[in-house]
């Protein structure tokens, strides 16, 4: 049996988040269909670029690692709705969704994906290195816990500018294991700079449950010991974390300080497109399928009214703007390889005969 949410480290403590809670159930009852709808379009475009990538990774044209968010596309989409295209963001290694929920452009990451010139880092980065300044996006990092303190520099760079720009900062429930969380949320309460800090709580760091590793009852409580309030919310809930986010939001681009996320959810495949995950059971993996986040998104527009036709188009275009980028992806070039001497820190790197 998986973890119920009350066996979890750090889980939703009553506090004022609560009465969020309550209105965003409310709100149920009564959504903004074009809202939830953008909701269901991006988490399916999410699905179908990250299904694409691990079957373009299963066909040999992906070389470096990719770490799939299938199950976990409604803290993503519910998150980045309530930014500006001028907020910023930061990721882990499990980036694509919250990139292209920010705006990202689909093709390009797929290039990236792909080793190409096209790809946004010209084919240098990868998977977990995708940033788009464009949109606001800072980057993915592979470094666990590493892009905390970009998110942090960012947003006291912004304070210190009186710029009105926020930033969201995403991370896994194992980063607060490492030095960085601490040193991050403890910058950012200090200084009370303008951060949304976003646990993903899937219950895993890699091949371990983050429970095992984790001391203490976890990461609400830990953000709230350096005075950074905790909001709960069911992250595969996308019109819950729609609306607690809205709050937090507006506190933070308010003057009010930090704020920390902390949205419960599942990875529905392994650690890596790669791994099959056998270190948990397949029933749990099973039943987790049945709380899918894009599923239960489609039963409440069903229930206000869209029709199976049209839900069904919107997965169909995504699928299709999927395969698209992994055409466009596998045509174009790679880059040259003397490029791998450009953008490099140290001048004198080149090898003998040149390269540059
Ligand atoms: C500093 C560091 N230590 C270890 C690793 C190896 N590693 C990659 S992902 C990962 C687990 C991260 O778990 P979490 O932060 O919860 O994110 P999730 O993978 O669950 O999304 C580990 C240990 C790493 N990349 N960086």
């Amino acid at each position: 049996m998986p973890a119920s949410p009350a066996d979890r480290p750090g889980q939703p403590r009553v506090n004022a988040a609560t009465a969020t809670i309550a209105k965003a159930n409310a709100d149920r009852a009564n959504i903004d269909r074009s809202r939830v709808l953008g909701h269901y379009r991006t988490m399916a475009r999410i699905r179908a670029f990250e299904e694409a990538a691990d079957q373009a990774l299963k066909d040999g044209h992906i070389k470096g690692a990719v770490h799939l968010s299938i199950g976990q596309e409604g803290v993503a989409s519910g998150v980045c709705v309530n930014l500006d295209r001028g907020d910023f963001i930061t990721s882990n290694h499990r980036g694509h969704g919250h990139t292209l929920a920010k705006g990202a452009d689909m093709t390009a990451m797929m290039a990236e994906l792909f080793a190409r010139a096209t790809g946004y880092c010209q084919g240098k980065g990868g998977s977990m290195h995708i940033a788009d300044f464009q949109v606001g996006m800072l980057g993915a990092n592979g470094v666990v816990g590493a892009g905390i303190p970009i998110a942090v520099g960012a947003a006291h760079a912004m304070k210190l500018a009186g710029d009105r720009r926020i930033v969201a900062c995403f991370f896994g429930d194992g980063a607060i294991n490492r030095g960085p969380f601490l040193e991050g949320l403890n910058w950012a309460k200090v200084f009370d700079l303008p951060v949304l800090f976003v646990c993903e709580d899937n219950g895993f760091a890699a091949t371990t449950r983050t429970r095992a590793v984790t001391a203490g009852p976890g990461p609400g409580a830990r953000a709230e010991s350096l005075g950074v309030p905790c909001t709960p919310v069911d992250g595969n809930d996308v019109v819950a974390v729609d609306a607690v986010t809205a709050d937090l939001v507006a506190r933070v681009r308010g003057g009010g300080g930090p704020q920390f996320l902390h949205a419960t959810t599942y990875r529905l495949r392994g650690h890596t497109a790669a791994d099959a995950a056998t270190y948990r059971p397949a029933a749990e993996v099973e039943e987790r399928w049945g709380d899918d986040p894009i599923r239960r998104c489609r039963d409440l527009l069903a229930l206000h009214g869209l029709s199976a036709a049209e839900l069904d188009q919107v997965r169909a275009d995504a699928v299709a703007e999927a395969a698209a980028a992994v055409a466009d992806g596998l045509a174009a070039p790679h880059p040259d390889p003397s490029y791998a001497w450009t953008d490099v820190q140290d001048v004198d790197m080149a090898p003998a005969g040149g390269g540059r």
